[in-house]
């Protein structure tokens, strides 16, 4: 009897461990105690503080943990302190929000099997506003995602919720992030029709208490398509008003509504320069209307219009003369790169010329440049590239960190954003690690003095095992994987060579006559029989005009540019020597072959692991190593056989024949 009894407890445990390896926990993994426990205490009471209580009474097996607020200076916001004894854990904070973020952290701890016994730690996010960009469209799809359909079901809300609205919150809330943009930037006017502001209030209900403010992406020409006006000039009075009784009706419904987010006069989309005003003009009118509320309005400076300009130019260009025009409550959303989140770009040299505006950095989570959801690639090596990136613009050490964080300029606002990579797939992100690419935003947007290291090391304890043989190989693999990425798919500055539309794979001789030159392939690595690369020195572009001083004279210079970025800069003859001695040719059918092999040691290391973790997380990141080896090898035949044409060199011999 006692036997038959266990038979039925195995089969009925059974299913849910095999549930629990579909990815969709996330690194959310916290052990459950077997009995509830009662070990919390709270000088505060709110749905916020229920949260935490819940959390930690369910997953935390320590001490007894006393979540107290305390006073703290003004600008402290969300931050904590843990200090423990044997005995007793106290999580200080000024904000619920920070008590919350605090036990997070003391769970995180947990998995990572810390010592408890006498913790003295102390917490503070280096950004008020830590957002997420959804591209999420109405009717369901996700522009550039890769983990299947929206989260959002537009068509069941207000009256139907999926489980996973709250879930998305908890999991944002575990590493940080205070804020979301539901809806893509390329956005339809719809979203601020009543009946969808009474679904965005529902959603906005539930990530409350989890500390997630809402905030929308807007399209300029709503007065004009929704609300049935002459145009949306915003200078016509009627405009104005429109956007301002849109407000009143957003925060009737959603108090602490965040703000707008908005990409005008960029790829079709409408914007001021329609009628013949400025970017500033159009970020004046709907900062105006949200600042009694405390909304903000983040402006993409994504903008660029067929021209003879250098694309990479053009974001400067516009906004560097706005620069002090801008309201207070308007912030500049950059992309880290002044070309499109390419596998490496330079940083974009926006960052540190507004002096007078604030600045955010937008980078993007979902891999549209770096092999979707079936490439391995960890991002927070690309996340600090940019962030530690020095651009002088304040001398030595005015790094984009501090230029966005309000170290270097005392900001009203920062911020930083990305764009998610987060869908209705059972794992949430299509690919397994794809999830660390989320974690380690929210990390770094929480604390930007991280090291990708030890990101990769607590994600990895927490979404698979602590057992080092896996975690210290597996580690090394996410860490060195965004550089084997670049090598397999454009080493050494390159950029853009993607198939026109999806992006994923290789296209490097795309020329679409007739279309915009600057969406071809050919305009940016301008192969030719002389050599490769873009010129952007004096001679050329003049692009590097734009960096500080001495970053201009460095990148003007082909024997200072730094090598990963030299086909960025410069146009370079095919037998060019690089400080390892090689001709640029076979440097570049060196590097693509690189990229091949690392992608097969990846496979043989993973291979290994199969021991640690659970069957089904191992395969199916074993087949889309696999995918991710053949696109590798894709990558580099295609492009050295294509650029051979050029080079009319013969590929080393000691390098893998292409096919
Ligand atoms: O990278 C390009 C993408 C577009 C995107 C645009 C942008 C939302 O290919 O899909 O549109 O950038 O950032 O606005």
């Amino acid at each position: 009897m006692q036997h038959f009894r266990h038979y039925i407890l195995l089969f009925l445990i059974l299913p849910l461990i095999a549930f629990a390896e579909d990815g969709s926990q996330l690194w959310l993994r916290y052990p459950v105690n077997p009995k509830p426990r009662n070990i919390v205490n709270s000088n505060s009471k709110s749905p916020t503080i229920e949260i935490a209580k819940k959390e930690l009474n369910q997953h935390w097996a320590g001490q007894a943990v006393d979540l107290k607020i305390d006073k703290f200076p003004e600008n402290y916001k969300d931050g904590y302190k843990i200090v423990s004894t044997p005995k007793k854990i106290s999580i200080l904070a000024k904000t619920d929000l920070g008590l919350l973020y605090g036990s997070y952290h003391l769970l995180n701890l947990q998995q990572q099997k810390a010592d408890f016994s006498n913790l003295k730690l102390e917490e503070k996010p280096s950004y008020d506003v830590r957002i997420l960009n959804h591209w999420d469209n109405l009717d369901g799809t996700i522009e550039r995602g890769y983990a299947g359909h929206s989260l959002w079901k537009w068509e069941d809300l207000p009256n139907k919720l999926s489980p996973r609205y709250e879930e998305y919150a908890r999991a944002n809330a575990s590493i940080g992030i205070n804020a979301t943009v539901l809806n893509n930037v390329n956005a339809s006017p719809n979203m601020l029709r009543e009946d969808y502001l009474k679904k965005v209030k529902v959603l906005a209900d539930i990530f409350r208490p989890y500390g997630i403010k809402v905030y929308l992406s807007v399209n300029f020409s709503s007065p004009k398509v929704l609300g049935g006006l002459q145009n949306s000039d915003p200078l016509n009075q009627d405009v104005q008003k429109w956007w301002k009784d849109k407000a009143a009706e957003i925060y009737k419904l959603i108090p602490d509504f965040g703000g707008f987010l908005v990409k005008a006069n960029s790829e079709g989309q409408p914007g001021p320069q329609d009628y013949g005003r400025t970017h500033a003009d159009g970020a004046n009118m709907m900062a105006d209307v949200l600042k009694p509320y405390g909304g903000i309005v983040m402006w993409r400076a994504f903008v660029y219009s067929p021209s003879k300009e250098d694309r990479a130019k053009q974001a400067h260009l516009e906004f560097v003369p706005l620069d002090g025009k801008f309201k207070d409550n308007v912030i500049i959303q950059i992309k880290n790169g002044p070309i499109d989140f390419q596998p490496r770009e330079a940083f974009n040299p926006l960052f540190g010329a507004l002096r007078k505006t604030s600045e955010m950095v937008e980078f993007q989570i979902t891999q549209e440049y770096l092999g979707q959801a079936n490439h391995l690639v960890f991002l927070a090596p690309l996340f600090k590239e940019t962030l530690d990136s020095d651009t002088f613009s304040d001398g030595k050490g005015s790094t984009i960190a501090k230029i966005t964080d309000g170290t270097l300029r005392p900001a009203k606002l920062t911020a930083i954003s990305a764009v998610a990579n987060i869908g209705e797939d059972k794992n949430w992100t299509g690919h397994h690690f794809a999830q660390a690419n989320w974690y380690a935003f929210g990390r770094l947007a929480w604390n930007h003095d991280l090291s990708s290291k030890q990101i990769a090391d607590e994600w990895l304890k927490m979404t698979f095992t602590n057992n080092k043989d896996f975690v210290n190989p597996v580690k090394e693999i996410m860490l060195t994987s965004r550089e084997t990425a670049v090598d397999y798919m454009m080493p050494l500055g390159l950029h853009h060579i993607f198939a026109g539309g999806h992006h994923y794979g290789p296209e490097p001789w795309g020329d679409y006559k007739g279309g915009r030159p600057d969406w071809s392939p050919v305009y940016y690595h301008q192969a030719n029989a002389e050599g490769i690369g873009f010129d952007r020195t004096k001679t050329g572009s003049n692009a590097v005009s734009q960096y500080f001083p001495p970053l201009n004279e460095i990148y003007n210079n082909i024997k200072t540019t730094p090598e990963n970025l030299i086909l960025w800069f410069h146009h370079v003859p095919w037998d060019y020597r690089m400080k390892d001695g090689k001709t640029l040719w076979d440097e570049l059918c060196y590097k693509y072959d690189l990229g091949v092999h690392e992608m097969r040691d990846y496979q043989k290391t993973w291979d290994k692991m199969q021991a640690y973790i659970d069957q089904q997380r191992f395969s199916e990141v074993q087949d889309k190593l696999k995918i991710q080896a053949k696109d590798a090898v894709w990558w580099k035949d295609a492009c050295l056989l294509y650029f051979q044409t050029f080079s009319k060199r013969p590929i080393p011999s000691d390098i893998e024949k292409p096919v």
